[in-house]
């Protein structure tokens, strides 16, 4: 059984790829195709856009595809910067000018106040037209400063609740043992594993 990843970002990638390791299904991605289609961001919600990346991909090509949508509410921000957590800082979407915008507007703030999550909806869309939507979050907090090399976006500047480190400082398996997205993944999982 075939399955596309409705996504070019390389960390997401890489942790779903981790999670779908499954018998008998083989995951592609972009780079498995020579085209691929636009894939237009133009819900409001994390859930509208999970599903029409999820859709156009499954559209376009006859296969099972699976997108993310995801992003990092800030309590003191009002749930900013949410769903344009990619492009917080401009359209470029650099990691590293987001996390600068964020660090800067909670200057000043107490870790008491620095709560904050991640939310990830999983949209999985078959051939035949069946959905299945999942979404899942990850409580912590914001760090002061960058804190750990791995993962991506806001790994280094997020500290999960329970933990005295960065997402950036766990691996790839601890992370999806207890991240947004590793645990909509497992919802994912469960309808892939019925399927094979
Ligand atoms: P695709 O649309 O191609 O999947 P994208 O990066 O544009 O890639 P989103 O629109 O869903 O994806 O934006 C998600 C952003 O939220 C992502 O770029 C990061 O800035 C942030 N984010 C989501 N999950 C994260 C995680 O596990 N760790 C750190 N930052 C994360």
């Amino acid at each position: 059984m075939e399955l596309v990843l409705a996504t070019k970002n390389p960390g997401k990638i890489r942790e779903m790829r981790k999670m779908l390791d499954l018998p008998g299904l083989t995951v592609l991605t972009h780079r498995d195709f020579d085209e691929w289609p636009e894939l237009e961001e133009t819900g409001e919600t994390l859930e509208e856009n999970a599903v029409i990346k999820a859709e156009t991909v499954r559209d376009h090509f006859g296969l099972i595809a699976l997108a993310d949508d995801s992003g990092l509410l800030v309590d003191a921000l009002d749930g900013r910067p949410g769903v344009h957590s990619s492009r917080y800082a401009g359209p470029q979407g650099d990691a590293e000018l987001n996390m600068d915008r964020l660090l800067a507007e909670l200057d000043g703030v107490p870790s008491p106040e620095r709560s904050a999550r991640f939310s990830c909806v999983i949209a999985i869309a078959l051939p035949a037209g069946e959905l299945q939507v999942t979404r899942a979050e990850c409580e912590g907090s914001i760090l002061t400063v960058r804190e750990g090399s791995r993962g991506f976006g806001y790994d280094p500047v997020f500290c999960p609740k329970g933990f005295d480190c960065s997402m950036a400082e766990l691996s790839l398996e601890e992370k999806n043992s207890i991240s947004h997205r590793g645990k909509a993944l497992r919802a994912a999982r469960i309808l892939l594993e019925s399927m094979l």
